[in-house]
């Protein structure tokens, strides 16, 4: 891949963040890799909230293989559905088969929970009397503190599950192209740059009665702040022009934007030049994709990336998951040997800039998690969140949220 590309957008932002900044660009962080979380202290324990939805799953799978069926009635809606095999409805018919499951001498153990917005996926190997069953992938769907539906892929063969549909959009000067309506569940969105200028895909999600035309006058009169009907859904980060980028994200059934929040050399959002497109999301029939299962995970907070273990070079899925207070967004790029961070930063407009884009997502709210494909080579690569910060309007990246990571 031709790592030399033009880059109009970093320059103009960053020239925004000298402003912000005072003129004294905050030095990246080069650390080596991973990037450890600080521990919780005691005092620092947050206050009691909801269970979330991995509690709640991890509590229904706890009690299901202690036997507890007091708990497990408890953890279950009165409208249980359980999906796929066997095909129930109803608490009083869910818990008759878990009691048999039970009785018969079924065990498991669960591993590689992870979830998005109230779906838990995660592996189990069964065991009857001891002996090894079988092993699949199931997804606990969470609504209100209760297991309101179990999809399961037990008996369906492992190739009887759904794969992850795809959804491919082009960007053009012109402005997007691509579907006008596409499935809920976890969906990957591609996005090829047939233009001259990066373009990227946010998603928003549109409460009933609002238009694309009003998302347009809101993020006009206020660009920092999505108004209350509108809600940041992610998608795929800006690919060079002539390239490609994707994203894995799950989409709930409704309407909702593709915008491209990335300024022209003028400093315009595109989408003000018509970088919008409508997209109608329908409610999927019967089970769908599990949640994708990744080789690494980059905590988004205010305002540093987190890597959960070492990134390595070759093919792999990484989970950016937003555990910070405000909005964020990763990209992701390739610096050039012996290019820094403030060096593609500093790339003058219209200039060519020292390295290649491996897209990421755009701006996903705090609890949100989505997924990129990619595949590293050895080299030095930087992540960048370009968002402001709702206090000093300074971008993310100003605060912290530029990272060098070098991969051997
Ligand atoms: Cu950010």
């Amino acid at each position: 891949m031709n790592t030399k590309r033009i880059v109009f957008i970093l320059s103009i932002i960053f020239a925004v963040a000298l402003a912000a900044c005072g003129g004294t660009a905050v030095a990246p962080q080069i650390s080596e890799q991973p990037t450890q979380e600080p521990a919780a202290t005691a005092a620092a324990t947050p206050a009691p909230k909801p269970m979330d939805a991995i509690t709640v799953a991890q509590n229904f799978l706890d009690a299901r293989g202690a036997g507890d069926l007091e708990t497990v009635s408890a953890l279950l809606a009165e409208d249980v559905r359980w999906r796929g095999t066997p095909y129930l409805t109803g608490k009083g018919s869910v818990m008759t088969y878990i009691e048999a499951d039970i009785d018969s001498g079924f065990t498991s153990e669960i591993s590689d929970i992870r979830a998005t917005r109230g779906r838990v996926t995660y592996s189990w190997t069964a065991y009857k009397n001891g002996v090894f069953y079988g092993s699949g992938e199931d997804t606990i769907v969470v609504e209100n503190g209760l297991v309101a539906a179990i999809e399961s892929y037990t008996a369906l063969g492992s190739d009887s599950r759904p794969d992850i549909a795809e959804a491919a959009f082009t960007a053009s000067d012109a402005g997007f192209s691509g579907p006008e309506e596409i499935t809920g569940g976890w969906v990957k969105i591609s996005l090829a740059n047939e233009g001259h200028e990066p373009y990227h895909i946010q998603l928003v999600r549109l409460d009933a009665g609002k238009s694309l035309e009003d998302l347009k006058a809101a993020l006009t009169a206020n660009p920092e702040i999505y108004p209350a009907w509108a809600e940041p859904f992610g998608g795929p980060n800006a690919p060079d022009p002539g390239g490609w980028t994707a994203a894995i994200v799950y989409l709930a059934p409704g309407s909702y934007a593709l915008i491209d929040l990335i300024p022209n050399a003028e400093g315009v959002p595109h989408f003000q030049n018509g970088m919008m497109k409508a997209l109608t999301v329908t409610e999927p029939d019967g089970i769908i994709a599990g949640e994708p299962l990744p080789d690494v995970t980059i905590a988004l907070n205010d305002f540093a990336f987190f890597i959960s273990e070492p990134l390595a070079a070759g093919e792999q899925t990484i989970r950016f998951l937003n555990r910070g207070t405000q909005v964020h967004e990763a990209f992701l790029v390739r610096l050039e040997d012996g290019k820094t961070a403030d060096d593609y930063l500093n790339t003058p407009p219209g200039a060519i800039s020292p390295g290649a884009s491996l897209g990421g997502i755009t701006g996903i709210v705090p609890g949100d998690g989505q997924y990129v494909p990619v595949t590293l080579e050895p080299g030095t690569y930087v992540l960048f969140c370009f968002l402001p910060d709702s206090g000093s309007h300074a971008p993310h990246f100003a605060l912290g949220m530029m990272q060098e990571i070098a991969i051997k």
